[in-house]
């Protein structure tokens, strides 16, 4: 992927990285390494194309070692990253993390949250309590979300599998109040009935932060249930008609750029690149990941944001 479409250098702007997060064979430990913050995630086997995201400002850009977790911040927006290592038990560790997150945003200043993204490798896999993966993961992060603000502090996110490197966390926080929103189409995630894990997914489905819109990875779940289970052409279409449902204007899809499309089944992805590229604008920004997703049964989920056309 290229750098954001909506970042333009005018002559004596220079235009700084804040962040680069490869996507790419391979998941590391963040690093500022050479006055920089990169993030490796493990989303690619060999033979697939990696892809990269590059956060970028025009404001002067300070780069911070904070021990296990690393951030770079410009003054309005930071962006933060850290990793959990590869266990057989999650929740304890994942609620200390976040605790450790919120702790910084607060003390930073950027104590808004407006986008989270989350790779849980083996996601679908089960702890050592026989709990998945997945699940162990919901209960820390949420245990960590109940005790710093709840459902209003949760933000829009991606949580999906990694082919490797335990759970790579990174999250963008502002110091102006955003707004998450949520999908008519859907029961909030932080209400999902017990039957999907001990405790429910913390995020929201879109965060609103000035005119721009994050969407949250979208799947085909119509109030709390997957629908076209095993039907990829089906999830695909109830997906796109989910983010069509965030979005302010019906079939607004044009304003989308930065897309990320996680198929579970590489012999999907045809199919879903078929009807993703008929239903957004030519010159967006879009990347096919094939890995595992939060429930067993979905087979596609859809993220991207949102800004006014120009
Ligand atoms: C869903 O709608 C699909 O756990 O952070 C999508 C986006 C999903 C984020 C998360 C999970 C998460 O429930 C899964």
């Amino acid at each position: 992927m290229r750098g954001p479409a909506d970042v333009v250098t005018r002559p004596g702007t220079a235009t700084r990285a804040l962040g680069t997060i490869r996507y790419t064979g391979r998941s590391g430990d963040p690093s500022v390494a050479s006055g920089a913050l990169t993030m490796d995630v493990h989303l690619t086997a060999p033979g697939e194309p990696d892809a990269v995201d590059v956060w970028t400002t025009s404001r002067p850009v300070s780069v911070v070692d904070g021990g296990r977790v690393k951030y770079a911040h410009d003054g309005e927006v930071a962006l933060f990253a850290a990793r959990v290592p590869r266990s057989d038990r999650y929740a304890d560790a994942v609620e200390r993390l976040y605790t450790e997150l919120f702790a910084l945003t607060a003390a930073t200043g950027y104590r808004e949250l407006f986008r989270v993204w989350q790779y849980v490798e083996d996601v679908n896999g089960l702890n050592a309590d026989g709990l998945e993966v997945y699940q162990d993961f919901c209960l820390g992060r949420a245990r960590a979300f109940d005790r710093h603000g709840g459902p209003a502090a949760m933000p829009a996110a991606t949580g999906v599998g990694a082919l490797g490197g335990g759970i790579s966390v990174h999250l963008l926080a502002c110091r102006e109040p955003v707004r998450h929103l949520e999908n008519p189409r859907q029961v909030p995630a932080y209400h999902y009935p017990r039957r999907y894990g001990p405790k429910p997914p913390s995020f929201a489905r879109a965060t609103r932060r000035g005119d721009e819109l994050h969407l949250s990875g979208t799947a085909a779940i119509v109030g709390h249930r997957t629908v076209f289970p095993g039907d990829v052409a089906g999830q695909c279409r109830e997906a796109l008609r989910n983010v069509e449902a965030l979005l302010d204007a019906p079939a607004d899809l044009a304003g989308l750029d930065r897309i990320k499309v996680y198929v579970r089944r590489a012999e999907d992805v045809e199919e879903v690149r078929r009807q993703c590229l008929r239903a957004f604008p030519a010159g967006a920004d879009i990347a096919f990941f094939v890995v595992d997703l939060c429930r067993p049964d979905l087979l596609v989920e859809i993220e991207g944001t949102w800004s006014p056309v120009r």
